[in-house]
């Protein structure tokens, strides 16, 4: 039975197990709405008592969520040994903020504050949490406070006050909490990194050994500078093996959250793709933002594609990652779908649903095709011409548009930001001594990259197929090359490119000594240059020259041979 009642210009219920209850005892319940405690009170001894006799009454807890004014958010019942506080999304945190509410609630066994009471006032950020024990009279007995600590001190997130009796309660409640949200704001300020849209904790919940979780920890990083957010702090948990259901305790996933309240952080990033379960089991738990890897990649994608068929393949890439994740409850989605802010193309607004989701991809898959086939078009036209084509490909960020540039003294976007280059650019090139050839530039790669990415791109990729010979530009500087290398190959024979003749060239030779640069032209059997130094170019223009020579080669071989058959 429900009782709506309009208060203070809102419609207002009371939540949670109110099933079975009495007319008058939900219209007593409601009417606790009406109450007020005055700011420097926990709680006020009144309303204490009132709660009290009620709880006591309907042997259940009662819960109260009152705000910094002394108004009741939310009145909330429970069952005899715990009480669940609803979803406080629309209410404000993040940046070093507390809830804004706290809660107080009825014991009615007589215990202090429990581990799942200080596990919501860690994962909800509330201003405090308190439990008032009803003595067997109903009356209430002692109150159990605690709040957060803007600094761990001997490890512990929390401070428990000692328990406060019910002439104690005007405990300067209100400039309690306003010192502690000014010092999470002082500590914050301190850290603050200028520039930075958002801030984030990153996360990597791994059963790999130390070197391999830190290498993709440090690339994580990489994704998350891309995508201009700060990153305040990163966390590696080991585990003998992760759950599949929740991924990381809900005591670890507490600390997490107060960590990233601690450096202002709204975001968790997970290292690993999460599956729609865990997204869910941890959105329940957190009010804060949480997104993985994969989306991370979406949002860099979303922030990068300029042309038409870019941004109509990300958002489709978005949307498709996000339609098995979208639930009826709607929570864990919105905090899905915006990407990171909200931005980029597949920036779809909040009410979104599975229909509309579906509706929008059968619809970007129109447009697509529609986009496809006058690029399928261009794509004939140029191979007519018969000029052999080259494509630069490599890991993002490796210099694969700094090379094209300084080959064909063009000027395509190339920064050190992953995923600089989306829409595929060619250029011609005169060869020193040989014709004219077609140089291509794409999209880079990176390890694991997200299936969705590589079914919305994979006509842009299918370019590829035309490339007479593959530039593999590889950083040689970047201490992760190796595996960079293992992952290029590895996409390239997933998208069926193995057969393509591939030359690899070993760029930014110019930041490691002489030495080093032998070593891994010897190892990687590669042409070490500087993309950025036309100088250094000429070993690998004289090979490019060779390939070329062996490409016509075997055109007039070809054709030599059907002239032999002929005239037989
Ligand atoms: N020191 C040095 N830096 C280089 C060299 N070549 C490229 N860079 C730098 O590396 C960064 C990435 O270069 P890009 O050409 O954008 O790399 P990309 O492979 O096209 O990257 P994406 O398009 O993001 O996949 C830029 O900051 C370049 O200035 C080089 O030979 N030496
Ligand atoms: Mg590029």
């Amino acid at each position: 039975m429900h009782l709506n009642l309009l208060i203070r210009g809102r419609i207002i219920k009371v939540h949670g197990n109110v099933g079975g209850l009495k007319a008058s005892q939900v219209r007593r319940l409601t009417n606790l709405y009406r109450r007020r405690t005055p700011p420097a009170y926990i709680v006020s001894p009144e309303l204490s008592k009132a709660v009290c006799q009620l709880s006591f009454e309907i042997r259940r807890q009662i819960g109260l969520l009152i705000d910094r004014r002394g108004w009741i958010a939310f009145v909330l019942v429970g069952t005899y040994q715990q009480i669940m506080i609803p979803n406080l999304e629309k209410y404000r945190s993040g940046g070093g903020r507390l809830k804004g509410l706290r809660c107080v609630h009825t014991h009615l066994q007589q215990e202090p504050l429990t581990r799942d009471d200080l596990m919501d006032l860690a994962l909800l950020n509330l201003d405090l949490m308190a439990a008032i024990t009803v003595d067997k009279h109903g009356r209430p007995h002692s109150i159990h406070a605690a709040h957060l600590l803007p600094e761990g001190v001997n490890g512990a997130n929390w401070e428990i006050l000692p328990p406060l009796g019910l002439t104690q309660l005007d405990m300067d409640c209100h400039g309690l909490i306003r010192s502690l949200e000014s010092e999470f704001a002082r500590k914050l300020r301190a850290q603050r990194v200028k520039g930075a849209w958002q801030r984030a904790v990153l996360i990597g919940v791994t059963t790999a050994p130390r070197r391999v979780a830190e290498d993709s920890m440090a690339e994580l990083r990489e994704l998350a500078k891309s995508s201009q957010i700060a990153v305040v702090d990163a966390v590696i948990q080991h585990r003998r093996r992760v759950d599949p259901r929740f991924l990381m305790g809900q005591g670890k996933l507490s600390e997490l959250v107060i960590l990233a309240l601690r450096k202002g952080a709204d975001l968790l990033i997970f290292d690993q793709e999460l599956n729609p379960s865990q997204v869910r089991s941890i959105t329940d738990l957190t009010a804060l933002k949480v997104i993985d890897r994969t989306q991370l990649i979406l949002d860099i994608f979303a922030q990068r594609a300029r042309s038409r068929e870019g941004k109509i393949q990300v958002e489709l890439a978005q949307l498709k990652y996000l339609l098995p994740r979208l639930t009826g409850k709607g929570t864990a989605m919105s905090r899905l779908t915006g990407g990171i802010g909200g931005r980029g193309p597949g920036e779809t607004k909040l009410e979104i649903d599975r229909r509309r989701v579906r509706d929008r991809i059968a619809h970007l898959e129109k447009s697509l095709a529609s986009v496809q086939k006058q690029r399928a078009q261009r794509r004939a036209k140029r191979n007519k011409k018969g000029l052999p084509i080259l494509s630069i490909i490599g890991y993002t960020n490796a210099g694969k548009s700094t090379l094209l540039n300084t080959l064909t003294r063009s000027s395509v976007l190339a920064e050190s930001r992953l995923f600089a280059t989306l829409d595929p650019t060619s250029r011609k090139k005169r060869l020193p001594k040989e014709a004219e050839v077609i140089i291509t530039d794409t999209v880079g790669f990176i390890r694991e990259l997200p299936q969705e990415l590589i079914t919305a791109f994979r006509a842009t990729l299918e370019e590829l197929e035309d490339a007479d010979l593959l530039i593999h530009v590889i950083d040689i500087s970047n201490p992760r090359c190796e595996h960079q290398v293992r992952s290029v190959e590895r996409i390239l024979e997933n998208l069926h490119l193995g057969e393509i003749r591939v030359l690899r060239v070993l760029n930014k030779q110019d930041l490691l000594d002489p030495i080093t640069v032998r070593k891994w032209a010897r190892k990687l059997d590669g042409i070490p240059i500087s993309a950025n130094d036309e100088q250094t170019l000429s070993p690998l223009l004289d090979r490019i020259e060779w390939h070329v020579r062996r490409l016509k080669r075997g055109v007039t071989c070809h054709s030599e041979q059907q002239a032999a058959a002929i005239t037989a």
